[in-house]
């Protein structure tokens, strides 16, 4: 697992070192440029993604069902991570982002249209929820779960999702699911 950490640390770099426009660093930008200049150079290298300034991070709803591996993986090649629940507005504000795409409109190859999958997990120790960036969820500020969602149902739901309707659930990893990535607005500030 430190191999997939020191990746998704090194896709981050890759992307800050991808944001070096026309010469210019980015790290120009925030010596007396405005942020919102800072902002729209760098959404531009986003594609997809949306910003939520209140909460400080850009999110993509990734509409091709995949694993949770996977779905992890392509976020970081995006420069960002599996949305990581920092608290109840951002829950809120992922509900509604779900509810921009109903049941209804998604992949026939998704598994259920009930769940996204979202940056958490058990894999390292059954029932210690760790997010993507091995905090646990206590500390990553959301832990609500669905009721009896914690439940490693058939012994084998070791991967974070959140319920249409709200609230955290343990879902099996190899499900197809849709996902929602996420990058802070201070991504290239990770060291
Ligand atoms: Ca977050
Ligand atoms: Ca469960």
């Amino acid at each position: 697992m430190q191999f997939i950490k020191v990746v998704g640390i090194l896709s981050l770099v890759a992307v800050c070192a991808s944001a070096f426009i026309n010469g210019t660093s980015l790290n120009n930008f925030t010596n007396g440029t405005s942020k919102d200049v800072l902002i729209s150079q760098r959404s531009s290298i986003r594609r997809g993604y949306i910003l939520n300034e209140d909460l400080g991070s850009y999110y993509k709803y990734q509409t091709t069902p995949n694993t949770w591996p996977n779905a992890r993986g392509i976020c970081e090649s995006e420069g960002g991570h599996l949305v990581i629940i920092n608290s109840e507005k951002e829950a809120s504000f992922l509900l509604s982002l779900m509810g921009q795409h109903p049941a209804s409109s998604l992949d026939r190859r998704v598994t259920t249209t009930d769940y996204i999958f979202i940056g958490f997990h058990d894999l390292f120790k059954d029932w210690e929820f760790v997010t993507v960036l091995d905090q646990t969820i206590e500390a990553a500020g959301y832990f609500d779960w669905v009721p009896g969602g914690a439940n490693n149902a058939g012994g084998n739901e070791k991967c974070g999702s959140l319920w249409r309707n709200g609230g955290l659930n343990d879902i099996t990893c190899n499900f197809l699911l849709t996902f929602v990535c996420e990058i802070p607005v201070n991504a290239c500030d990770y060291d």
